[in-house]
């Protein structure tokens, strides 16, 4: 695979756990303390999205990625990306709900905290768990434009696939 993200999200809101799925290990993910490269993949502390300070890291690290994934933790009712933080990447944007199996998950309140974070693109309900929406994460990843991921998610016809576009609503 040529192209590679970024996971980008909260403290605690699964980059990690994620990652290890995407790619395959069955280690349980450990705190992050720093920018992880694995081979398509990016993954960062939570304190780099959750303290403004660190927002420069992450707009150095964006420029060696195609594709950024918001994270949002559906069981988490705290929203910490800035509305429009996407707007400020020139990378193509994939909004993640993680955490869909908990039973504490709330996927309505976590599609409109990351619908006003990435304003255009695909929104992917996953599971680490379960394994929810990993492959077409990977999928998307693959993908080399906003057209092929909007056409990628009308095709698949898939609940735990959405395409939001808060710019013409
Ligand atoms: N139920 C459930 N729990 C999950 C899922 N993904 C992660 N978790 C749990 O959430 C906690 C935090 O996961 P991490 O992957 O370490 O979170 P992170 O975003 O990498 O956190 P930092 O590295 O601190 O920024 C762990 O206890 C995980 O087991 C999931 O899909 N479902
Ligand atoms: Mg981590």
């Amino acid at each position: 695979m040529k192209n590679r993200v970024m996971l980008i999200g909260a403290i605690g809101a699964g980059k990690s756990t994620l990652t290890n799925s995407l790619l395959g290990k069955i280690v349980p993910a450990i705190k992050t303390q720093t920018l992880i490269y694995y081979d398509w993949i990016v993954d960062t502390p939570g304190e780099y999205t959750e303290n403004p300070f660190f927002y420069k890291n992450i707009m150095a690290t964006a420029l060696e990625v195609t594709h950024i994934f918001y994270l949002q933790d559906a069981t988490n009712g705290k929203m910490i990306f800035p509305p429009g933080f996407s707007t400020g990447f020139s990378k193509l944007p994939i909004g993640v709900i993680t955490k869909s199996d908990h039973k504490e998950a709330n996927l309505e309140r976590s599609i409109k905290m990351i619908e006003s974070v990435i304003s255009v693109g695909p929104i992917v309900i996953a599971s680490a768990v379960n394994g929810t929406g990993v492959e077409h994460l990977k999928a998307l990843v693959d993908m080399d434009d906003m057209a092929s991921m909007k056409s990628y998610v009308e095709k698949e016809q898939d609940e735990n696939l959405l395409f939001t576009n808060q710019l013409y609503s």
